[in-house]
């Protein structure tokens, strides 16, 4: 039974303004000394959506929380974690779009044996890069992710941009049922196959997404990271000019974004400097416009009474220092096509599945609608589609032949997003995880120089379930 309740102004009780406007994180597990390990325990636990006095969900979380603990680490440092797991299901925990070794990348029967109940795993890793990132499991991962498990991993730069406040904003959305529980419908037939597992209420870090207290003047950066299963954000600030200056963690050029919005798929992270230059008192709304005559209210910036902080924005500068990511060198470049095939409306007849041709009804019985080069991938092990020369630049011509919106990632590496349709893109910022519009082509280019087999897969976590994943060697 799918939830037909539209998202927004919701159906359930909110409990009030108050606990709404607390939505900021506990503090932020670090390792007090070199050698110090952090603990993450992946346990059932419970959330109040709608703050205090509003109903509790069972949930599962990383040390029993929605969110999970942010984990704050220095640029360059070793980070250290003891995973725990006390799920009744095996686990892992994948450290997305960190460029860290194969072992460490969190990918069952791939990189390592998936964490059995009761049982422990320590990942160990120094961190490259500066910047936004998450963590999540690579088990079951519509479920556990739609449960709840996830949280915020930020490195630090050296000397990052002078701002009053750096904020993360955990956006995401749950399917929940008339009682506030977790609606079990998983990997549904109608989620596999068309926009994936869509919930029925928006949260901000953990708590229904009614407002987010604000002072006049104040220069804000915003953190936002999207750990929906599938849902895409476009998020539009009245009254208000957010500056984004890192993509997917890494620093972009700092620049508006094209017509006002911010767009965070599955996955992706964008950090933005926000200028609070609304008036005390005021209420300004922060829209969701990704879908179609089904946007709404996702929030409000909530200014308290006080004067301004300062009249004119801060003058201090914003871009980040570049993160030290090898350049692609499109001269020498060995080139790949990727073709995105399959879900409701997109013609797929057939694909390829554990060795065998399927007619696309044998397919869908078995779970599979969605496939990369007419192949639909089943587990984490599989074939490579391709051999990458390591050190050597590879270009991806991937080109989306469905219906459907899909989000991109690369595990290992980031990537430079240099064409979309054809047109240059600004900047060639580099992304983790592309979106691709139903029918758009895009071309990714980066160095393969982290040696392993990496998934490439879709971070719908319903089409990866059903399919839409492959496995590139860079040897
Ligand atoms: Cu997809």
């Amino acid at each position: 039974m799918r939830p037909s309740k539209p998202i927004g102004r919701r159906s359930v009780l909110r409990s009030g303004l108050a606990a709404a406007l607390g939505a900021a994180l506990p503090l932020p597990l670090r390792q007090a000394r070199a050698g110090d390990w952090l603990r993450l325990e992946p346990r059932p636990g419970t959330a109040r959506f709608f703050g205090d006095g509003g109903p509790q969900t069972g949930v599962w979380g990383y040390n029993g929380a929605v969110p999970g603990p942010e984990v704050r680490v220095r640029q360059g440092d070793r980070l250290r974690v003891l995973v725990e797991n006390q799920l009744p299901q095996e686990t892992t925990v994948h450290w997305h779009g960190l460029r860290i070794p194969h072992a460490m990348d969190g990918v069952p029967d791939l990189t390592q044996p998936a964490i059995k109940p009761g049982e422990a795993f320590r990942y160990e890793f120094q961190v490259p890069d500066a910047g936004t990132f998450w963590y999540h499991p690579h088990v079951r991962s519509s479920e556990q992710q739609g449960r709840g498990l996830y949280g915020v991993l930020v490195v630090e730069e050296p000397e990052p941009p002078a701002v009053d406040r750096d904020v993360i904003w955990v956006i995401d959305d749950w399917r929940l049922t008339e009682q506030s529980a977790i609606s079990e419908t998983f990997d549904h037939p109608h989620d596999l196959s068309h926009d994936g597992r869509l919930g029925n209420v928006a949260t901000l870090n953990g708590l229904d997404s009614a407002a987010f207290a604000v002072r006049a003047g104040e220069r804000l950066r915003l953190r936002i990271v999207n750990t929906a299963n599938a849902r895409i954000f476009a998020l539009r600030f009245e009254g208000h000019r957010p500056l984004v200056i890192a993509l997917d963690g890494q620093p972009a050029t700092p620049h508006e974004p094209e017509d006002g919005r911010l767009v965070v798929p599955p996955a992706g992270r964008v950090d933005v400097i926000l200028d609070m230059q609304g008036e005390p008192g005021g209420r300004y709304p922060v829209m969701d416009e990704f879908y179609p005559r089904r946007s709404y209210r996702y929030l409000d910036l909530v200014y308290d009474q006080a004067a301004p902080l300062r009249n004119s924005p801060l003058d201090a500068a914003v871009a980040l220092a570049p993160n030290p990511i090898a350049e692609p060198n499109l001269a020498e470049a060995q080139r790949h096509d990727i073709v995105l095939a399959g879900g409701a409306m997109g013609g797929m007849r057939s694909a390829i599945l554990d060795g065998q041709t399927m007619e696309i009804g044998e397919l869908a019985g078995r779970g599979k609608v969605w496939a990369l080069n007419g192949i639909a991938a089943h587990g984490h092990v599989m074939e490579p589609l391709f051999t990458f020369r390591l050190g050597r630049t590879q270009v991806l011509s991937i080109r989306n032949e469905t219906a459907f919106p899909h989000p991109m990632h690369l595990h290992g590496h980031s990537f430079r997003l240099l064409t979309r349709n054809g047109n240059p893109v600004a900047g060639n910022p580099w992304l983790d995880t592309v979106l691709l519009a139903a029918e758009d082509r895009v071309e990714v280019a980066f160095v393969a120089d982290n040696p392993g087999d990496w998934l490439f897969h879709c971070h719908v976590l319903e089409h990866m379930q059903a399919g839409m994943s492959a496995v590139v060697r860079v040897a």
